[in-house]
This record gives C-alpha cells, structure tokens and sequence, in this order.
C-alpha cells in the first residue's frame, strides 16, 4: 500500500470535555502514550509537518485531546501523555474518565496507536489500558519509538519482552512496529497499518 500524498494536515480543536467532540463524521486514529514517548514527533514525521504537533519541553502540560484534520478525510487525535509524577491526582483522574470514556463509545475511532519507549517495559498503567482497549474490541496498533537509539541486540531482547507482557492481548513480536522520527524508520508500516484500519 502506498503511503497517501498529504496535501491539508490542520489543528482543528482541543477536547477538555466529552461535550466539546467534534461530530464522528471522519474516520479517525488516536496517538496514545507516556508522556515524552515521542508521540509528537511521531505525528509530524507521518504527516510530513515539522511544526504541527508541538515537540513538548515541558513534559506532562498537555491534558487535552487535539484534533487535526488531515487531507479532509481522517481526525488524528493526540491524546494527553500520561505518566508524570507532576500532575496531580485530581488531573490525573479527570485524564482517565475523559479518555477512558472516549475509548469506549467515539464510534469514528477506528485505530488506537499505542507508542512504547522501547528502553522500557509495559507498567500498570499500560497493561491497564491495553487491557480496557482490547476489551472493547479496539484495534490497537502497537509502535515502538525512537528505534535508532537501541543497538541490533538491544532491539531483539525489547520486542521479545514486550511482546511478552503483551502477549494477553494478542500481541506478537513480528507485530510491534519499530519507528523512528530521526530516520523515518517505520512510517511507510506505520501508514499501511493505520490505513488499513481507517478504511476498515
Ligand atoms: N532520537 C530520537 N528522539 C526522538 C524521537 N522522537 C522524539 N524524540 C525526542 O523525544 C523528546 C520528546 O518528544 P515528543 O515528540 O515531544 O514526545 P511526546 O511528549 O510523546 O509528544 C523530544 O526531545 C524529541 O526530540 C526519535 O524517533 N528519535
Ligand atoms: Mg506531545
């Protein structure tokens, strides 16, 4: 499958609240992960927009959901890194009941794309999401970021183990999707997947 021409890729809004989505009128794919996973950069390198998605320095600052329309024909969502020390609790509860809630009934989310750190391995919080997604019934696409700072052995042992703790939920080694934003590494894959499940 060739990787689509992206001719419009535009912010469209912030989401604070469920009442304030956009009507399900596109098929759409949302970017989940730790914050500083490499989640904006990820965007940027797939639509080909250096500046769309801002590269966070503060980590940890963004708890909306924002919408970008791309070519007039997908939303991708950036959801709210989660994970960091410095929000509170109280934020911390409103992030999981507003995307909890999001995953359960958005009927135009057609894929989640789920970055790991590859240098890290699954914690709580991520078997906890993987576990909420799969049991309803999302497709939930599995990217591991910034591949080109692990070594060849580095690489195997990750995808094995990660593989492993995901291994409930159906996930395999060969599946795990290696990317870069540095060299582009897994955007063609990425987008063949992704596509796949927006025409779904
Ligand atoms: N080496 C490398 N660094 C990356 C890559 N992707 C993101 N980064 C860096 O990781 C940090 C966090 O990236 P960002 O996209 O803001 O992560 P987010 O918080 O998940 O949105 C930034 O300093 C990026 O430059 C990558 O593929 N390779
Ligand atoms: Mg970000």
């Amino acid at each position: 499958m060739a990787i689509p021409k992206i001719t419009r890729a535009e912010f469209v809004l912030s989401v604070h609240r469920p009442e304030q989505l956009p009507g399900p009128s596109l098929p759409e794919a949302a970017f989940l992960g730790r914050s500083n996973v490499g989640k904006s950069s990820l965007i940027n390198c797939l639509l080909g927009r250096k500046g769309l998605v801002r590269v966070s320095r503060r980590p940890g600052c963004t708890q909306a959901l924002n919408f970008y329309r791309v070519n007039d024909t997908w939303y991708f969502v950036d959801l709210p890194g989660y994970g960091y020390a410095q929000v509170s609790r109280a934020q911390q509860a409103r992030w999981g009941e507003l995307i909890l809630d999001y995953f359960e009934t958005r009927r135009s989310l057609k894929a989640v794309v789920f970055l790991l750190d590859p240098r890290r391995r699954p914690e709580r919080e991520e078997i906890f999401l993987w576990e909420k997604l799969t049991g309803w019934g999302r497709t939930v696409i599995p990217v591991l970021t910034k591949a080109d700072k692990l070594k060849a052995g580095e690489r195997a042992q990750a995808a094995r183990e990660i593989a492993q703790a995901l291994g409930p939920f159906g996930v395999t080694a060969a599946e795990l999707v290696w990317f870069s934003a540095l060299t582009h590494e897994g955007r063609d894959r990425l987008w063949a997947r992704l596509l796949a499940a927006l025409k779904a």
